[in-house]
């Protein structure tokens, strides 16, 4: 069989450093389909994508790499690509306005969406990552306008997969003092499997909405609701102590819901680069997931950047936003309509899905200029 066509811009950039050994092992689309890789960058890049290549050349990756294409030319990167990883984008530079990043990178994501209706594959599958990650999709969906909507994704797995780490790092540490307290034997430690009913809802910025509500954890062999293992409300942002419902502990100093919007800039406070190894990896569970052969159909409920078009929750249509959906057999997906707003998560819902659309308005308008 041909190999699968996998495009990467932003090839010479530090997610792709991280990414490119995952799927390279067949880790990301299978160890049994053959990826070829096809880099590109911008001229200004060039020596480091080329530099790239060579590592790639000199790492002998498993036979599921069949070949790679590190290049400037973006025709020759997304001619025939069946799957598009987009990294690539205009970073924010100092004294810059949120807005003048908007406008910038919708510009790419234009001819990023051209590419994409001209040379690729018409069923390629695509995450997008560069911010304003919802956004893009948005700008890709009008560029690409033949590509079905459902291919157009953006990553808001990173997100989701903080906020398991972090209840996981909570629970662990209750489970242990508590068995430790009463001399009985360890508990098993949990891990990613033992979680579930976790999502993130919303933009991929501080107004995101990180939600519990649902969440379970596996413990002794049967699932059990979030507050027997994590008693703390406030923390958890479950407080139904104000009018409302509760308010999700944002605002609330150490609350999760904090954590979890601000881990993008504790990891940047402390490693002075951004996130890369943490986010290749989400990028690879939110490909896996829902293409390769093992685990599409198989996994559990995730959080994507989609359409919100004909979505059973309530959120507006005509922008991309953070939901909860399975993955489906042969590359599909849908939305998980076992999950349920509580009034306050609508509430913060409500607000991200504005800045959503205030995103697509700049958007927009800065792409008539
Ligand atoms: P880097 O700055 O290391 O790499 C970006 C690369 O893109 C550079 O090599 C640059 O030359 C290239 N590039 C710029 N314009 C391009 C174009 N038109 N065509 C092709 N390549 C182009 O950034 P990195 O840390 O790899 O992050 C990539 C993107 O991911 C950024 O936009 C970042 O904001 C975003 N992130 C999104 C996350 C998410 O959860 N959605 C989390 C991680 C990350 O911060």
């Amino acid at each position: 069989m041909a190999p699968l066509r996998v495009v990467i811009t932003g090839g010479a950039g530090q997610i792709a450093y991280s990414l490119i050994p995952l799927i390279a092992r067949g880790l990301v689309f299978g160890p049994d389909v053959k990826v070829h890789l096809r880099l590109l960058d911008i001229p200004p890049a060039a020596n480091a994508l080329a530099g790239v290549a060579m590592e790639v050349q000199d790492s002998l990756f498993s036979t599921a790499l069949e070949g790679v294409l590190a290049t400037t030319n973006d025709v020759e990167a997304f001619t025939g690509a069946q799957v598009a990883i987009l990294l690539g984008g205009f970073p924010r530079r100092p004294g810059m306005e949120r807005w003048d990043l908007i406008g910038k990178n919708a510009g790419i994501m234009k001819r990023m969406g051209e590419l994409l209706e001209t040379y690729a594959s018409p069923n390629c599958k695509v995450v997008v990552v560069a911010n304003p990650a919802q956004t893009n999709c948005y700008i890709l969906s009008i560029y690409a306008p033949s590509l079905p909507r459902k291919n157009i994704t953006s990553l808001s797995r990173l997100d989701h997969d903080r906020m398991i780490g972090m209840l996981l790092h909570e629970a662990n540490s209750r489970l242990m003092s508590a068995s430790a307290g009463n001399g009985s034997e360890c508990v098993r430690k949990l891990t990613a499997a033992d979680v579930r009913g976790a999502c993130i809802w919303g933009n991929h910025s501080n107004s995101q909405v990180p939600d519990v509500s649902a969440v379970e954890f596996f413990v002794d062999g049967r699932w059990v609701p979030i507050e027997s293992v994590i008693p703390d409300r406030t923390w958890l942002g479950l407080s139904n102590s104000l009018p409302g419902g509760g308010n999700l502990g944002v605002g609330t100093e150490g609350s999760l819901v904090e954590a979890v919007r601000k881990r993008g800039a504790a990891v940047l406070a402390a490693r002075k680069l951004s996130s890369a190894m943490s986010a290749a990896n989400a990028i690879a569970e939110h490909l896996s997931d829902w293409l390769s052969p093992e685990k599409s159909g198989h996994s559990p409920a995730v959080s994507m950047g989609v359409t919100t078009d004909g979505n059973p929750f309530g959120v507006s249509e005509g922008v991309f936003s953070s939901l909860p959906v399975r993955c489906t057999l042969g590359g599909d997906w849908n939305y998980d309509e076992g999950f349920s707003l509580t009034d306050d998560v609508r509430r913060h819902l409500e607000a991200s899905v504005v800045e959503l659309e205030d995103e697509k308005a700049t958007a927009l308008k800065m792409l008539e200029k």
